[in-house]
């Protein structure tokens, strides 16, 4: 039977547990303690449904084709528009185009208005915590340009120096691209503060929501950025979909991203007329598939409530870091008063990657390493963390797995 999600109201965990088929599965013959939803999250079976039902019935491409599938296809697709620009609470519709993701999504900025507007001897601020997506663009981009990237630094909490913000600003500064919650020290950067600040000097602010989209609740216009970009894995939707949000005056400015299928209005050998906004943005034939069970992936989200889940988050990372902070030898880096639900620490004389192996062997799932931040594992001056980060169907039972296997891992490993 395909299971609806009004099947999971109030919010209870173990209801909403069953939505998600992954987790009744083993690891190394003991039971998944998924604790790696920053990197991805797991789906549940609506969205599963969803793509397995945009191939038995209706697969077809969209916006070319004047029969039937095709025209469910691109209403399906459509649709998922619409709720994305409802998720967001965008202006309008055409300000939301569809990416392979937050990295594709930072590229295209930095490729397109980046290169039409950033100048020799111009200045970009980002900060120390960004992930790598938030740096190669724009450090490949002042490579070519001939322009400056400055960072924000930050705090021993992994708080970002907002004093030191304000000093970076200069009459050559043209933009800046913050992460809105890191993903490995889970800190929720002040982004309003920034863009209110940024735009007294009439400095576009882009807004990194890879981490932040499926915890907090956003409204580009209220934030005012001026852009914000999204992944779909991270908010329980397919891999290989993403969004730009743009403010239309800036979209409709911007040269397109990629030639091809789609993004034309017309084209002659001679010239080539571009398609009115988002397509503009959108070559070639898109993840239709991806696209269309994402939709499925937001309205289960709205279903179960972001309140409901970031209350539930907030209890399970106070939880695990109380605990965590009890052993002998752990650090917890990253205790920012504002955070998402992202726990890393290291063990003193133990690399992180050593306790993720052992924490696997328990069947528990975490991501070790730099996680895609080297100069902000440089700032901390440690080679990586060990990061739990949970999501609306982790368990307290589940951290106490977790803390029983960093304990058995340290009497193992010293
Ligand atoms: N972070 C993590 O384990 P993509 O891969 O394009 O969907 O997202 C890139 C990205 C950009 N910014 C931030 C803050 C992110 O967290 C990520 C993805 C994953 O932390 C994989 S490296």
């Amino acid at each position: 039977m395909i299971s609806t999600s009004t099947d999971i109201k109030p919010f209870d965990v173990g209801a909403i547990r069953k939505e998600f088929p992954v987790l009744e599965r083993k690891v190394k013959g003991k039971d998944l303690v998924y604790f790696d939803n920053a990197a991805t999250a797991q789906k549940p079976q609506v969205v599963i449904d969803a793509l397995v039902n945009y191939y038995h019935q209706y697969n077809a491409n969209i916006h070319r084709g004047i029969h039937s599938l095709a025209e469910e296809a691109t209403a399906a697709f459509e649709a998922t528009r619409d709720t994305v620009k409802e998720f967001i609470n965008a202006r309008y519709r055409e300000e939301i185009i569809f990416t392979r993701g937050v990295t594709e999504g930072v590229n295209l900025v930095a490729a397109t208005y980046g290169r039409q507007n950033i100048k020799e001897g111009d200045e970009i601020i980002i900060s120390g915590m960004e992930h790598h997506s938030n740096i190669v663009p724009w450090q490949m981009l002042c490579l070519e340009k001939k322009a400056k990237l400055k960072i924000i630094p930050v705090d021993d909490n992994g708080e970002l120096m907002m004093s030191e913000f304000q000093k970076l600003i200069s009459p050559k500064t043209k933009l800046v691209s913050i992460v809105h919650a890191s993903n490995s020290l889970g800190t929720i950067n002040p982004v309003k503060e920034i863009i209110d600040i940024a735009h007294q000097y009439n400095i576009v602010v882009l807004v990194d929501g890879a981490q932040s989209s499926v915890h907090l609740d956003i409204d580009v216009q209220d934030m005012d950025c001026d852009f914000f970009v999204l992944s779909s894995h991270k908010i329980y939707g397919p891999t290989g979909v993403g969004v730009l949000y743009g403010k239309k005056e800036l979209l409709e400015e911007m040269p397109p991203y990629m030639g091809g299928g789609e993004m034309i209005k017309e084209v002659t050998f001679d010239k080539t007329t571009y398609n009115e906004l988002p397509y503009k943005f959108e070559a070639g034939t898109p993840n239709i598939a991806d696209t269309v069970a994402f939709k499925a992936a937001l309205d289960f989200v709205n279903e179960v409530g972001k309140d409901n889940i970031r209350k539930h988050e907030e209890m399970l990372t106070k939880y695990a870091m109380d605990k965590l902070l009890k052993i002998d030898g752990v650090r917890l880096i990253g205790t920012a008063k504002h955070k998402t639900s992202v726990v890393s620490f290291i063990v003193e004389g133990m690399h992180p990657q050593d306790m993720g192996i052992l924490l696997d062997n328990y069947g528990i799932a975490v991501r070790t390493g730099h996680h895609c931040c080297q100069p902000l594992m440089n700032r901390f001056e440690i080679p990586g963390t060990v990061r739990a980060s949970f999501a609306m169907y982790n368990t307290k039972e589940e951290v106490d797995e977790l803390v029983k296997g960093v304990e058995k891992a340290i009497k193992l490993l010293k």
